[in-house]
């Protein structure tokens, strides 16, 4: 990839900045180096067809991920997606049965439990991804009590719960195809899904999540549909992650515009985004900094 990494460009816009100090600049350009190597790191779960690989690729640079591709049960591990600075594990869920089960789930708190070489958990977030077409929530919830709940330590934030497929929730019905959105029938039900998932883990765990729903959209031949909700997502993921590390989304989100257009427009998800991102660049690049003018 050719694509100039974004705290170079700040690094260049510094070195230019004339109403900086000497010692400033210095010090923007050494924290600018250091926020060039932080990874954020998302381990991705779901069973297999609810849309991993469709949401990876949706949400980030380059088509990394091969959609309708299922497990291989020669190697059933956790697949792993380098960026510049976004680190994704691909992990299956439950549901393939009981030995592999039993790997997967071996998998997954594992993973939760690995450390970065700061000694930092190295899982920056897991995201657990439902089929919001399919009526085997049972499962993922299932996952997501006694698997991943119980492993996660103390920090719940790290916890986002999504339900894709939006699309196909009433079997393809109540989707506006023309808008790419749902309509109120549909609306309706996708909130009563929200609602049902959110009280079954607070009722099993204690713990209170706020999933959403979404869509990651589709290429099949010469059919293709936009996501839809995508904004949404990637704004709770942003939230989810911690403060200093946010910037670095800048650098590998998916560039091409037809991906964020649709969404409930509840809030202003891109805007949010953006400022929440440049919020945490300016924090980072300033640390130590007297960059007063
Ligand atoms: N209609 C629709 N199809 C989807 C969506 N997300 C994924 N798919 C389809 O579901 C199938 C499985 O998707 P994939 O991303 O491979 O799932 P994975 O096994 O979890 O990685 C593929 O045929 C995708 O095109 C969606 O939001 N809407
Ligand atoms: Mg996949």
């Amino acid at each position: 990839m050719n694509q100039k990494h974004f705290t170079d460009e700040f690094a260049d816009a510094v070195t230019n900045d004339a109403t900086l100090s000497e010692i400033a600049k210095a010090q923007v350009i050494r924290n600018l180096a250091k926020l060039k190597e932080t990874k954020v790191n998302i381990l991705i779960t779901g069973l297999t067809g609810c849309g991993k690989s469709s949401t990876i690729n949706a949400l980030f640079n380059n088509e990394k991920a091969k959609v309708g591709q299922g497990v291989d049960p020669e190697t059933m591990d956790i697949t792993k997606y380098e960026y510049d600075n976004i680190v994704l594990f691909d992990s299956p869920g439950l549901g393939d049965g009981k030995d592999a089960d039993r790997r997967h789930s071996e998998n997954i708190i594992s993973k939760l439990y690995e450390k970065d070489n700061h000694g930092d958990m190295l899982i920056d977030l897991v995201l657990v991804i439902i089929d919001g077409g399919s009526r085997d929530f049972g499962t993922t919830v299932e996952l997501i009590n006694s698997v991943i709940i119980p492993n996660l330590g103390e920090d719940n934030k790290r916890l986002l719960v999504a339900i894709n497929q939006a699309d196909m929730a009433m079997k393809g019905r109540n989707w506006n195809c023309n808008k790419n959105s749902p309509e109120p029938e549909l609306v309706k039900f996708l909130n009563e899904k929200v609602a049902s998932t959110r009280k079954r883990i607070k009722e099993a765990t204690s713990v209170d999540v706020e999933p959403i729903y979404y869509s990651a959209g589709y290429k099949d031949g010469d059919q293709a549909q936009n996501p839809y909700n995508l904004s949404k997502l990637l704004l709770c993921i942003v939230q989810h992650t911690k403060t200093e590390k946010r910037a670095v989304f800048i650098q590998d989100i998916n560039k091409k515009e037809e991906m964020w257009k649709d969404d409930d427009k509840l809030k202003d998800y891109r805007e949010e985004t953006r400022a929440s991102m440049w919020e945490s660049v300016k924090s980072a690049a300033s640390k130590g900094a007297d960059i007063r003018r």
